[in-house]
């Protein structure tokens, strides 16, 4: 039992790490800063090596963007509730209902970042 608690107590510590580690490239769904501008009538965003392009966009409510990959490499597209597959050429489209700011990353590239802001 002691040494089953000690084992318990070490995963304990490795998920704490873990959490910390991974701060910042986790996408999350924020609340809407009054800031973010208006909305593009270009919801167009490529993916290339290794970068997306734009890296943030404002679109409004219950508008579908659609990514495009461009580079040479394998990237997807990993936000908070969708998910792309790991691909290095085609597209990948999703529609945002709810406002809010919304992160995604590549998940091979923890810097390949980008943002999608949903307005009213
Ligand atoms: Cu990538």
């Amino acid at each position: 039992m002691h040494s089953n608690s000690q084992w318990r107590r070490g995963l304990l510590v490795l998920a704490s790490v873990g959490v910390v580690a991974c701060a910042g490239t986790e996408p999350e769904v924020l609340a809407l800063a009054d800031d973010v501008g208006s909305a593009t009538d270009d919801p167009t965003i490529t993916v290339s090596d290794n970068e997306f392009g734009p890296d943030e966009i404002v679109i409004a409510a219950g508008t579908e963007v659609t990514w495009v990959w461009q580079g040479e490499s394998e990237h997807d597209v990993v936000g908070a509730g969708f998910e792309s597959p790991l691909q290095a050429s085609g597209t990948f489209t999703q529609t945002f209902e709810e406002t809010g700011t919304y992160t995604f990353v590549c998940s091979p590239h923890g810097d390949m970042t980008g943002t999608v802001h949903v307005v009213p």
